[in-house]
């Protein structure tokens, strides 16, 4: 059976909690386990993800300033080892910030009036291929270990 994709949904802010619900329904509905981290600091959402063992970060940031949550977020995620995890973000992010982030390596940014449907299957799509990279990886190792040496193959994934 299939391995459901997990999600870890994050938020900035308390006020702004609407848009944190619609995208938390949407994504289950859409078969997405969604774990609902709340309001976090980038320390305590690289805590969850690695708990709670998420394909995917998601962060809606309302009120913060996504240039310098969002490295401090990739530092801490680098600190524990999990910096293959894909980052998307969503909320009020000025386009200046949003090029920033993207270049720390945010793999996308929604604003408001994305289409729900659109922020599904992006989001999705990027989980998947980020499982697709890893258990891959999972089998260069294991073929690594076995004693054959497949570095070209092993380097380019
Ligand atoms: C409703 C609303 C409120 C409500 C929130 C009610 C609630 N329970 O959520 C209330 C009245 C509480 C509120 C309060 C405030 N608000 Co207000 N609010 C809005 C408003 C009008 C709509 C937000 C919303 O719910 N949209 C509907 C949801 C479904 O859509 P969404 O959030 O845009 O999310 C979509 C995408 O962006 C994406 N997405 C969003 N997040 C994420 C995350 C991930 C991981 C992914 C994948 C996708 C994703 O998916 C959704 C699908 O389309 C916006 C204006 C706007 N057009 O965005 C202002 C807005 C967000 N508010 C704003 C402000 C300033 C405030 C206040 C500070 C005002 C004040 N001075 O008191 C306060 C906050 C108080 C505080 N101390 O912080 C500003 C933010 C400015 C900024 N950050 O630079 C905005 C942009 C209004 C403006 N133009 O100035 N607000």
């Amino acid at each position: 059976m299939e391995q459901r994709i997990r999600f870890l949904l994050s938020r900035d802010d308390w006020y702004h909690q609407r848009g944190y619900w619609v995208l938390a329904s949407a994504l289950r509905n859409a078969g997405t386990e969604v774990v609902l981290g709340g309001i976090q600091t980038p320390k305590d959402l690289v805590e969850t993800a690695i708990q709670e063992d998420v394909d995917i970060i998601g962060y809606r940031i309302m009120d913060a300033a996504p240039k310098i949550i969002i490295p401090i977020l990739f530092e801490k995620m680098k600190e524990k080892g999990i910096q293959d995890i894909p980052v998307v973000v969503g909320g009020i992010i000025p386009k200046k910030d949003e090029i920033l982030i993207k270049e720390a390596g945010v793999k996308e940014v929604f604003h408001p009036y994305s289409p729900l449907e659109t922020v599904v299957e992006r989001v999705r799509t990027i989980a998947m291929e980020a499982r697709a990279k890893k258990s891959l990886r999972g089998l260069c190792l294991t073929v690594w270990d076995s004693g054959t040496l497949l570095t070209n193959w092993t380097n380019s994934v």
